[in-house]
């Protein structure tokens, strides 16, 4: 790996948020993509920490503070992952399903949405059957959009799913879903219209049901 990227691996793992964005700009002034930078020094740097979660080497609050470290990297890299000023092609309601906390792959998919021209309604983490309901009804969205992070939230996307249809909303938007825990399977076995694995190709997903 570059030595820049293995910095900004380090800062995060280290949950060290005033380095990062700082470890980013040094990444992109040395010309490496964006998409490496994103990949190799952060998402992997996350992927580390849940690893040491997982071995009791890391607790809630170093986690905390990594996913602080790699939010304060990701303002910074925003703009060169994203095309702006595009036209908005379609609207787009996204969240992370209820009691779930986690917000940086939907963060990140909200961002590649909005570079590929969506017009995104962002509403936040735990968010309840109702407020997707509401939202729907507030904004007329083609897509809707789910993320779960956790095995014991997952089945919240079928309650969603279950609630939009009994509150009639459901036949006038495509839902697609994704998170580290769910699959192409779950989403069907659900009743989503689509399943994404990472947020460039949940952007792609969006523009496909647009045709
Ligand atoms: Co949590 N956590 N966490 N955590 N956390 C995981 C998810 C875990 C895998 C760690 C582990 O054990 N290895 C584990 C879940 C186990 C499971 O259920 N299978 C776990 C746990 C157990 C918990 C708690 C229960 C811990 C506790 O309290 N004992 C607790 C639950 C709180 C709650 O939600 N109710 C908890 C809490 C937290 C923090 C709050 C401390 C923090 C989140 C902070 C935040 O998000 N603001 C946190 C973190 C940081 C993690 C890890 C380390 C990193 C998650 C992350 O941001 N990854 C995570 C371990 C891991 O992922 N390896 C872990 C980077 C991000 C870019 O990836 O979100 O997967 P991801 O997004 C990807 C794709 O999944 C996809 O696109 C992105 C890439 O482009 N994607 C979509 C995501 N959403 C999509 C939607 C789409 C399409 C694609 O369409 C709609």
């Amino acid at each position: 790996m570059n030595n820049e990227l293995d910095i900004l691996f380090e800062g995060i793992l280290n949950g060290d948020m005033a380095a990062t964005p700082g470890n980013v700009q040094v990444a992109l002034d040395a010309g490496i993509p964006p998409e490496l930078i994103l990949n190799e020094g952060m998402i992997a740097a996350m992927t580390e920490v849940g690893q040491l979660f997982e071995e009791g080497d890391y607790f809630v609050p170093e986690m905390l503070v990594s996913a602080r470290a790699m939010q304060a990297g990701l303002s910074l890299l925003k703009p060169h992952l994203v095309a702006t000023g595009v036209n908005p092609v379609g609207r787009v309601v996204i969240g992370t399903v209820q009691g779930d906390m986690h917000d940086i792959g939907k963060n990140l998919v909200t961002m590649m949405l909005e570079g590929a021209g969506f017009e995104v309604i962002d509403l936040g983490v735990d968010v309840k059957p109702e407020r997707f309901i509401a939202a729907i009804q507030d904004n007329k969205p083609e897509v809707v959009a789910m993320s779960a992070l956790l095995t014991t939230t997952m089945p919240k996307m079928q309650s969603t799913i279950d609630a939009m249809r009994q509150a009639g909303v459901l036949q006038s938007v495509k839902v697609m879903v994704g998170g580290a825990p769910v699959t192409a399977e779950y989403a069907a076995k659900i009743g989503a219209n689509g399943y994404a694995p990472d947020a460039g190709q949940a952007a792609a997903l969006a523009k496909s049901f647009l045709q």
